[in-house]
């Protein structure tokens, strides 16, 4: 705690709270708390509240919710819409996609969430294949919009609604668009009164609160997206308000801080044990990674310790019998975070008892260990002789003492997985803190992008341009 003070977290919460622009390389506020406060709460941007217009836009996903579910809003031939696909990518997509398979089921309002992300045709296509163009609603979702994937995609699916039978005049309504680029959302052909708009106070990767979790407003309706935000808002009235040793995202955020700083640690686990949170460790891996997989300081100069580590992890129980060989017996230290809910949606009581004794065995485990004495005994009494004893012992010891948190909810309900995903956003931050960096830009996603465009260029026109060795020869085995 005296270092989180030192490093003057305090200041750092007080910019983060009051709008100044701390994407200091972005030269943007980062905000994406004031899209989650409750009414009578407001967030001042140069001067300016801008609650009003948060919720100007919280009304219209409303109203167009309630258009879909009430059967207002069809498709062309009259019939409902039974299916909506958010087509986007990194944080225009993981945060959606976690949360719409987290809240399975509220999944009640009779739309079912398809999500297209990846630049490979294979995505679109087997989303699409089921899919018919009358019940089916494309949201393009992309804060730039002009996002290659997207954009890409985006023409196929426009491509195949006009082929099946959609026409021209159908297209506003089967797609809309979130965005804070109303003029690219309309030189795409998008109607900008079909358009959801955000900010750029808003990053990617934070900005599921904002209308990017449109598509999960419609798979589980707006009630249950606003109880989401409320989630959120009460995590950020803890974190905000409270006492630094009692504070969960700050400590959570040091005791990783003091592993990664103290024991050399490369690794991180993040393992939900609940088969609905089975992509919320990818969608950590954006948001910690990209936030704080950086080596330059915030003076511009190389750090001289480590930052993020590398974030994995499946749901437990498919971890234990993948890679926890090595959290128990490999060579490096991996903190674990376990992630488990006391009372499941289901009604298989006895399946959820043997999820969490294997969960808490787990963590035990890591902890305890396995001496050498404790795993004699267990040869003995397994009637070992003598000789394969002494063969089997090394291999049959557990040195323990690996760390591990565990983060215990009451149940999934949309409040709480609010709660634990803004959770994770401050940790994100204070770690950023702590280490000196900043955590809001991403500019080493841009370097790839760039080489793509220009290899793609030569792939067009059939001609090998100044590479490297390698690129060079995979270009001519490709190009022929
Ligand atoms: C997230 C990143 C990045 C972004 C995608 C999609 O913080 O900025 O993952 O969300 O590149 O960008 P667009 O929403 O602009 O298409």
């Amino acid at each position: 705690m005296n270092w989180a003070a030192e490093s003057g977290i305090d200041e750092a919460k007080n910019a983060f709270y009051n709008g100044a622009a701390i994407n200091e390389t972005e030269k943007r506020a980062v905000l994406h708390q004031a899209l989650r406060q409750p009414d009578d709460y407001d967030f001042i941007l140069n001067g300016q509240p801008i609650a009003i217009e948060v919720k100007r836009v919280w009304d219209r996903m409303e109203k167009f919710c309630r258009a879909l579910h009430t059967g207002t809003h069809t498709g062309y031939t009259g019939k409902r819409i039974t299916d909506v696909v958010n087509i986007g990518i990194g944080g225009s997509d993981l945060g959606p996609v976690m949360v719409c398979e987290a809240l399975k089921p509220y999944q009640n309002c009779g739309i079912k969430p398809h999500f297209v992300s990846n630049i490979d045709a294979w995505h679109i296509c087997d989303t699409l294949q089921n899919l018919h163009p009358d019940t089916t609603l494309f949201i393009i979702a992309s804060k730039t919009f002009t996002t290659q994937e997207t954009l890409t995609n985006a023409l196929t699916a426009r491509a195949w609604f006009l082929e099946k039978g959609g026409a021209e005049t159908d297209i506003t309504k089967h797609f809309v668009a979130v965005s804070t680029n109303a003029s690219a959302v309309a030189d795409f052909g998008i109607n900008p009164d079909n358009m959801f708009e955000f900010w750029d106070w808003v990053g990617g990767r934070f900005s599921l609160w904002s209308a990017i979790g449109l598509s999960i407003a419609c798979a589980v309706g707006f009630q249950q997206f606003k109880s989401l935000l409320e989630g959120a808002a009460a995590m950020d009235k803890h974190f905000f308000e409270t006492e630094a040793d009692q504070n969960i995202p700050l400590v959570l955020a040091m005791i990783s801080c003091w592993y990664i700083q103290f024991y050399d640690i490369k690794a991180e686990a993040i393992l939900p044990y609940d088969q609905r949170l089975h992509r919320f460790t990818a969608y950590l891996q954006q948001g910690i990674m990209e936030s704080n997989g950086k080596y330059v300081d915030r003076n511009g100069h190389p750090v001289e310790y480590p930052t993020s580590t590398v974030i994995f992890g499946e749901p437990g129980t498919n971890s234990q019998h993948s890679f926890f060989q090595l959290l128990h017996q490999g060579t490096h230290i991996i903190p674990a975070e376990f992630i488990l809910c006391r009372e499941p949606h289901h009604p298989y009581t006895l399946q959820h008892e043997l999820l969490i004794s294997n969960c808490l065995a787990q963590s035990e485990a890591l902890m305890r260990g396995k001496t050498k004495s404790e795993a004699l005994a267990d040869l003995k009494l397994q009637g070992k002789s003598p000789e394969e004893i002494e063969a089997l012992l090394p291999y049959k010891v557990f040195p323990g003492n690996k760390p591990s948190t565990t983060i215990l909810l009451d149940k999934l309900t949309p409040y709480a997985l609010g709660q634990l995903i803004a959770l994770y956003e401050h940790k994100i931050f204070v770690q950023g803190i702590i280490w000196n960096i900043y955590s809001f830009d991403q500019w080493g996603v841009e370097l790839g992008k760039a080489l793509a465009r220009d290899i793609h260029g030569e792939l067009t026109a059939g001609i090998v341009g100044n590479h490297d060795s390698s690129t060079t020869g995979l270009l001519r085995e490709i190009i022929g």
